[in-house]
C-alpha cells in the first residue's frame, strides 16, 4: 500500500527506530527493495532522484513503483529524492508521487525558505508530504558536486527558524555525512553533538542522508572480479545505530545498493563466462542487492515495523 514519508518517520519516532529510503531507476531495483520489505515485514521509502526519473521515464518509473507498492502489504512511499527542479516536482505530484524532498540547500537561507514554502504549499494541498534540506553536505548528489569546501552542517538555530517558516513535514540535515563511495579520508566522523542539539530544538522528524557504509566485504568481492574502488568508505554500522538514537528516522541508501549490484554482476560474469542472458545477469545483481537490504532492515531497526 502506498504512504507517505511523515506518517512512516511519525510511526519510527514513536517506535525508536529509521524507515530505509533505497534509491531505484529501474524494475529489478525496485524489485529486490520491495521483496526485501515484504519479507521483514518492514515499511520502506523508495526514493527517485532526477536522474533516475530521466533514465527510466517519469511514467514507467511511477508506473513500476506504484503497481509493485499496492501489491505489497508493507507501506511504501514513493519519493523524490533532492527535487530542485519546480516543473519535475509538479510532475512528480501529477504522476503519484506521495513525497517530495525540495532541496534549496544550495540557495541562500532565504531563498531556500522561499523555495521550500512555495513547494510546501503545492504539495500540502494534495496530500504530499514535503521533506526539506538545510545545511550542506559533501560529495556528489545527483548530478551536483559540492566542494569539501562548501560543505557545511546545518546550524540549529536556523533550522528552528526554518522549519516554522516553511512548515516543512521532515528536515535532511548535514552532520558530517556525504553522498558516494568516497565519504571520509580517515576515520568517518560525524557531528552526532549538533544531531542532538538540532533534535533539542526541531521537533519534526530528521533525515540523515549519505547513509551509504560502503560494506568492506562488497568492496572486496567486486575488486575480485575487476573492479576499482581502492579508497571508498562509507558510515560505519554503528555510526547509524547511534544516529537512529539520537533522533535520526529516515536513512537514505543508493551507494551501497549500486555496490552490491555491480559486485553480483562482476561475479556472475566472471565466473560463469557461458552467461549471456541478461536476465541472469541483471538478476544476479537484484539477488545482491536484495540481501543488501535485508541486511539494512536488521540495522536500522524497521523489522516488523510494517
Ligand atoms: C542519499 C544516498 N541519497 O539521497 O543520500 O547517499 O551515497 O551514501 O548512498 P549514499
Ligand atoms: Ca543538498
Ligand atoms: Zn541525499
Amino acid at each position: 500500500m502506498l504512504a507517505t514519508n511523515k506518517d512512516l518517520q511519525l510511526a519510527a519516532r514513536k517506535g525508536k527506530y529509521a524507515v530505509g529510503a533505497f534509491n531505484t531507476s529501474n524494475v529489478e531495483i525496485t524489485q529486490a527493495i520491495i521483496e526485501a520489505h515484504e519479507e521483514m515485514n518492514a515499511p520502506v521509502i523508495i526514493a527517485t532522484s532526477t536522474s533516475a526519473i530521466e533514465y527510466c521515464g517519469i511514467d514507467i518509473l511511477a508506473g513500476i513503483v506504484r503497481q509493485l507498492a499496492m501489491k505489497a502489504k508493507i507501506p511504501v512511499s514513493l519519493h523524490l529524492d533532492h527535487g530542485t527542479d519546480y516543473e519535475l516536482i509538479v510532475n512528480c505530484v501529477r504522476n503519484g508521487w506521495t513525497s517530495i524532498m525540495i532541496d534549496g540547500s544550495h540557495a541562500p537561507l532565504e531563498e531556500n525558505i522561499a523555495i521550500t514554502r512555495e513547494i510546501v504549499k503545492i504539495c500540502h494541498a494534495v496530500g504530499i508530504s514535503v521533506e526539506a534540506e538545510l545545511g550542506r553536505l559533501g560529495g556528489i548528489e545527483d548530478n551536483i558536486s559540492v566542494d569539501e569546501r562548501d560543505a557545511r552542517l546545518t546550524d540549529p538555530n536556523e533550522a528552528e527558524r526554518f522549519v516554522t517558516e516553511t512548515q516543512c513535514d521532515t528536515l535532511a540535515i548535514a552532520i558530517g555525512t556525504s553522498h558516494g563511495a568516497y565519504k571520509f579520508k580517515g576515520e568517518s566522523k560525524l557531528a552526532f553533538d549538533r544531531l542532538e542539539q538540532i533534535r533539542e530544538i526541531v521537533d519534526i522528524p530528521l533525515v540523515l542522508h549519505g547513509a551509504s557504509s560502503v560494506i568492506p566485504e562488497i568492496i572486496e568481492k567486486a575488486n575480485k572480479f575487476g573492479a576499482q574502488l581502492g579508497a571508498a568508505k562509507g558510515v560505519p554500522a554503528e555510526d547509524i545505530k547511534k544516529a537512529i538514537s539520537l533522533g535520526i528516522t529516515k536513512v537514505n541508501i543508493d551507494t551501497d545498493l549500486r555496490l552490491a549490484f555491480t559486485a553480483g554482476v562482476r561475479e556472475i560474469l566472471v565466473e560463469k563466462p557461458e552467461v549471456f542472458d541478461p536476465r541472469k545477469i541483471v538478476g544476479a545483481g537484484r539477488k545482491a542487492i536484495k540481501q543488501v537490504v535485508k541486511n539494512k532492515i536488521e540495522l536500522l531497526g524497521s523489522a516488523n515495523k510494517a
